[in-house]
């Protein structure tokens, strides 16, 4: 019996070795482990045996059975182990494929320069104050030193929306309501971007919509030379280190004296050109000195302050900067325009 038990084994062990997949093993494990496999079958023919013999077969028995399952626990480890690594080498990522290249947006051109003006005037310890885009007459046109009547409002053809109530002009009334807020105690120094509403037929020069940006320092002792610094470090800083600056009389209802501000050509540094019209300057803004009456209708004692205020169009600045000849094109959305400022 004991011969028989140890064919058993040999013949047990060289299946198991002989497995190729966890089914084959499982299938050698029921046909010598099972409950109607020889080993049991040897088990239940104990009783035939002799008193000396039985505890020698059955003791041996139990070894065999448990080398047997020994064999079969370590073949199915290294079957296991087998299956992963061949996953493994199946699942190989090849990570010398180059990656899809992202496409990269751009800034609005438009975007680009208010973002570039806003820069240089934060700084120069300016803030950025907002303001509702549907304005009153009053902040829009009465704060400003345009009363009804006034034949300034002519210039500013107006969307309105109730005879009160209209699509703001300028960004004028931001400032109107800063100063308002002050409670007549300086130093305001803000700009304000934004968008402005005026009717207008659109061409390649005049938009019903477009930009402003508008800015306003009030203080004691601000003066006209003080405007001429900050205009003059704008000029240089947006078109260049060699830039000259001049003022030329103007005239707004807000202010007093009012002044248009031209830089010498950046394209022919003042010997004419077409850009300058041959003329050897560009204009570029307007500005002056707050009109004490719309320092004193925004709670500031005239007296005691003083300010100076300008604006500008972004749009201008961006057609001249980047040579843009058509105002619409910043409003068409065309992709063809908008991704030649990659680099703006
Ligand atoms: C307050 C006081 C004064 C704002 C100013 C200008 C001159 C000016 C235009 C240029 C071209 C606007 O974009 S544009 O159409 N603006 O020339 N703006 S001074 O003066 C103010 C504003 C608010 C309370």
């Amino acid at each position: 019996m004991k011969d028989r038990l140890e064919a058993l084994k040999v013949e047990a062990i060289g299946q198991i070795k002989e497995s190729q997949e966890l089914k084959d093993l499982q299938a050698v494990k029921v046909a010598y482990l099972g409950k109607k496999g020889p080993i049991t079958e040897v088990l239940k023919g104990m009783g035939k045996l002799s008193a000396e013999e039985r505890p020698v077969i059955g003791a041996y028995a139990n070894e065999v059975r448990d080398s047997i399952q020994q064999e079969i626990d370590k073949k199915q480890t290294e079957l296991e182990n087998a299956a992963i690594l061949e996953k493994l080498a199946k699942e190989t990522i090849d990570v010398s494929l180059p990656g899809r290249p992202v496409k990269q947006g751009n800034a609005h051109p438009l975007t680009a320069v208010v973002t570039e003006i806003e820069d240089l005037f934060l700084s120069m310890g300016f803030t950025i104050a907002e303001g509702p885009e549907v304005e009153t007459d009053y902040y829009n046109f009465e704060a400003l030193n345009l009363p009804k009547g006034h034949p300034a409002r002519d210039m500013q053809d107006s969307f309105f929306i109730t005879e009160d109530l209209l699509l703001r002009t300028q960004t004028s009334p931001v400032q109107a309501r800063t100063m308002e807020k002050h409670e007549g105690q300086g130093p305001v120094k803000i700009i304000s971007p934004g968008k402005v509403y005026r009717r207008d037929n659109d061409d390649a020069t005049h938009s019903h919509q477009f930009m402003q940006i508008e800015g306003l320092v009030v203080d004691q002792n601000v003066r006209l030379s003080d405007l001429k610094g900050v205009l003059e470090t704008f000029a240089k800083k947006m078109f260049g280190d060699d830039r000259k600056i001049r003022l030329r009389p103007s005239f707004f209802p807000f202010t007093e004296p009012s002044v248009e501000m031209d830089i010498s050509c950046f394209k022919c540094s003042g010997k004419g050109c077409s850009i300058c019209k041959q003329t050897g300057w560009i204009e570029i803004l307007g500005a002056g000195m707050v009109h004490p009456n719309v320092l004193e209708m925004a709670g500031f004692d005239s007296k005691k302050y003083t300010g100076f205020a300008f604006g500008m169009g972004p749009e201008r600045i961006a057609m001249l900067k980047y040579g843009i000849d058509d105002i619409r094109h910043f409003y068409a959305n065309d992709i063809r325009f908008l991704k030649q400022f990659k680099n703006a």
